[in-house]
């Protein structure tokens, strides 16, 4: 049976093909720095969004016409992963992702839950036997159900604590099973709301005892995937614990996990934090910490996470900078943790949104590889910080000055020169680049 009829392979057609159901700009097999875009771009489907979602909103049910809606259950569960595969397979993309429980159904005992999970788990791995798809990372929910209320991992109420450990520990059980390259930890409710009743020294304390005790058991069974935090400044929480990439790492820091983890970095998480995308990105990359990435958007207009399909061409372009400079994303990927709107109901639009996000990026990255190779704002910030490479700036960097020696050298100053940041010229250059890369 076909899922999506409409539908036949997506190839990369070219900027004048009016097809709909091809790529425009993104050309898997098209070099960018001596990588496919394939190898850079690494994309991955969410299952959560594309599969579970139904498009419901705190105002309205599910308007998400699927042809798996008449079932329930685990058929509902066994109907959405043969989906995912004629999905996947069309759209030709590398990757998937998945929580536990949007592959398989809770119920209210753990066990049955777990036996669910593994018998949906062969189900995938058989469908990976003959397919090039590959899981770029899973994870566990622990924010859905009630019992989550306060928490999982930093909740107040130990028995939660263990049920949550029990969850993970199945969720790394299940990486290995499938050789997925990365493990994520989102926080999902570990936060607070009010300090009135909370403890939140033993809280972050716990938290960091949890990740320990997941270490510790992905190497017993020698699962080696890349763990990764994904930072959230709030929602569902009033205050999460992992706010952004500066406060996750200060926490790994403190708790000698920095060289057990590294960041998920989600747009939309960056933007609610108060900070651009590309700030999460070159934060986490200046530590030698970025390791994969949430391809969405928000709305400038909207403070919650709106999780829409990436298709700002400036936003695209400056994130793929800071991710050839950090040349890839290693075992990472960008994953679209992107629904569909609402309004966008039937599976031809489950296509149209990644078709429109994969050309966005890769129209990114083309023009961020232009921007480095003509070391357009490279030239710029090495001027900008010349001083520091003669003088009392090179002695400042070399380590030889002390206040002494700076204090002295001020006195003796007659005139300070500052030069312009040119801040509009340089955006003037991006839209110059963004239009010529393709213009020819
Ligand atoms: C929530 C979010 C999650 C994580 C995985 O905002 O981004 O879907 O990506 O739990
Ligand atoms: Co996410």
């Amino acid at each position: 049976m076909s899922y999506f009829k409409n539908v036949n392979h997506v190839k990369f057609e070219g900027a004048n093909s009016t097809n709909p159901f091809a790529f425009k700009y993104y050309n898997p097999e098209e070099k960018i720095n001596g990588q496919t875009m394939e190898e850079l771009l690494r994309f991955g489907v969410s299952y959560w969004h594309t599969f579970t979602g139904e498009g419901n909103d705190p105002f309205g049910a599910g308007t998400a016409v699927r042809p798996y809606n008449h079932l329930s259950g685990i058929d509902l569960a066994k109907a959405r992963v043969e989906a995912s595969f004629e999905f996947f397979e069309k759209l030709g993309v590398p990757y998937f992702c998945f929580h536990d429980l949007d592959i398989a159904p809770e119920t209210d005992s753990l066990k049955e839950t777990l036996n669910n999970i593994d018998e949906i788990v062969a189900m995938i791995k058989d469908y990976m036997k003959t397919s090039k798809v590959k899981l770029l990372w899973n994870t566990a929910n622990m924010f859905t159900h009630p019992r989550w209320v306060h928490g999982a991992a930093t909740a107040p109420n130990a028995d939660i604590f263990a049920y949550a450990a029990a969850k993970v520990k199945k969720g790394l059980e299940v990486g290995k099973e499938l050789g997925s390259e990365n493990y994520v930890f989102w926080g999902g409710r570990e936060g607070y709301d009010t300090l009135l009743n909370t403890n939140m020294g033993l809280e972050l304390d716990n938290l960091a005892r949890f990740f320990h005790m997941a270490k510790d058991y992905a190497k017993e069974i020698g699962f080696d995937a890349q763990f990764l935090i994904e930072p959230k400044p709030q929602e569902p929480t009033k205050h999460q614990y992992d706010f952004d990439v500066a406060t996750g790492l200060a926490f790994l820091q403190k708790y000698d996990l920095q060289d057990t983890f590294k960041f998920n970095i989600e747009a939309n998480h960056a933007t609610l934090a108060g900070h651009t995308f590309e700030h999460e990105l070159r934060t986490a990359r200046i530590n030698g910490m970025l390791g994969s990435v949430d391809a969405n958007q928000g709305d400038t207009l909207l403070g919650w996470d709106t999780d829409e399909f990436p298709t700002d061409l400036h936003s695209t372009t400056l994130a793929m900078y800071e991710i050839i400079k950090n040349n890839g994303l290693g075992t990472g990927g960008l994953n679209f943790d992107a629904k569909v709107r609402r309004g966008s109901f039937d599976t031809d639009d489950l296509f149209h949104a990644h078709i429109a996000g994969m050309d966005a990026f890769a129209i990114g990255a083309k023009v961020a590889q232009r921007l480095i190779d003509d070391k357009v704002l490279d030239n710029f910030v090495e001027e900008r910080y010349s001083s520091y490479t003669s003088g009392i700036g090179l002695d400042i960097v070399e380590g030889k000055a002390d206040f002494h020696k700076l204090e002295k050298y001020a006195l003796e100053l007659t005139e300070i020169k500052n030069t312009s940041g040119r801040q509009e010229q340089l955006k003037g250059i991006l839209n110059k680049y963004l239009l010529e890369t393709f213009a020819k």
